[in-house]
């Protein structure tokens, strides 16, 4: 937590009127849920400031909030741009932030490259940056309000960054602020549309299970080509997203999914690790992500095999510092 940069945010949207706000592409509950919260404290606080949210609508999503339609919004240097949850320029679903006068960046992921923003509260210590929204509000000396629908969507963003606090090392400094959310809430509603599945999506959990591979050193991969991924309905970035369906197993120590674009033929990439890093490979392949949890796109399989035999002999080193 960052005093002095909280300060210095909450003085930035104090003095903009047109304030849009992005995440990355490929959403998920944290991004969204950082969006939708973030409008709904800058309305709540500051009456009569226009606030965007910024990126392609998510049906699944939309239990979160609803994006802006693109062509009701108009960026320009009078505005100011907040990326919320993204960790480099090129990740941001929609580029118009370019055009703001200002860039503030509010993130927890690892971050590569120069940083880009004007004002950047990056600290890879938080969960999710959903948190770090909950923290502005927190100490924020009472100049930011908010209602339900912030909370709701500050709460499913933390509760799916965290898979369910499952990723903590001890959830008491969690479960502490969450108090600061939940005290009217009723999150059964939430739980249901967070948990909800899509009957393809489970079928095609079959054939993961069926079909993954177990390669060196506790490396487990799954090849997803574009015939499978039309074959089960699937979106292949849905597909890619069900990368832990294979975690927990044991003796594995590093899960990957590769799945085919079918309309570029590039491959989408998804790395997960309980123990050896996963990032500076990812970053490798330029991808990027966090300690554990990373990803890439790739122009094609000839390339697939050397990022598994590059995962392998990096757990094979862990492996050999384990015992
Ligand atoms: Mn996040």
């Amino acid at each position: 937590m960052n005093k002095t940069l909280i300060v210095e945010i909450i003085n930035k949207i104090q003095e903009y009127d047109t304030i849009a706000l992005y995440r990355h592409v490929y959403p998920d509950p944290d991004s969204y849920g950082s969006q939708v919260a973030l409008k709904n404290m800058i309305e709540k606080s500051f009456p009569g400031k226009k606030v965007y949210l910024m990126g392609k609508h998510d049906e699944d999503l939309a239990y979160i909030g609803v994006m802006d339609d693109p062509e009701q919004v108009s960026i320009d240097e009078k505005c100011l741009a907040i990326l919320l949850d993204i960790g480099d320029a090129h990740r941001v679903d929609d580029q118009s932030f370019a055009k703001c006068g200002y860039v503030i960046k509010i993130d927890h992921h690892h971050p590569f490259g120069e940083e880009f923003a004007n004002l950047a509260w990056v600290d890879i210590n938080y969960p999710a940056t959903s948190l770090m929204l909950l923290d502005l509000f927190l100490e924020s000396d009472n100049r930011l309000q908010m209602d339900k629908v912030a909370r709701e969507a500050l709460y499913i963003g933390i509760v799916a960054d965290t898979g369910r606090f499952v990723y903590l090392e001890n959830p008491t400094n969690v479960f502490k602020k969450m108090e600061h959310l939940t005290y009217d809430l009723n999150t059964k509603p939430l739980y249901a549309s967070f948990y909800k599945r899509k009957m393809n999506a489970v079928k095609f959990m079959g054939y993961i299970y069926s079909n993954f591979e177990v390669r060196k050193n506790g490396v487990a991969v799954l090849k997803i080509s574009k015939e499978i991924i039309e074959e089960y309905g699937m979106d292949y970035m849905v597909a890619a997203r069900m990368v832990n369906t294979l975690q927990d197993i044991d003796g594995i120590i590093n899960w990957h999914f590769f799945a085919e674009v079918p309309s570029t033929g590039k491959i989408m990439c998804e790395f997960r690790s309980n123990g050896p890093r996963v990032n500076e490979i990812a970053a490798k392949y330029g991808g990027g992500g966090h300690f554990l949890a990373g990803g890439a796109t790739i122009e094609n399989w000839d390339i697939v095999e050397s990022i598994i035999a590059d995962f392998e002999e990096n757990c094979g080193a862990y492996l050999g510092e384990q015992k």
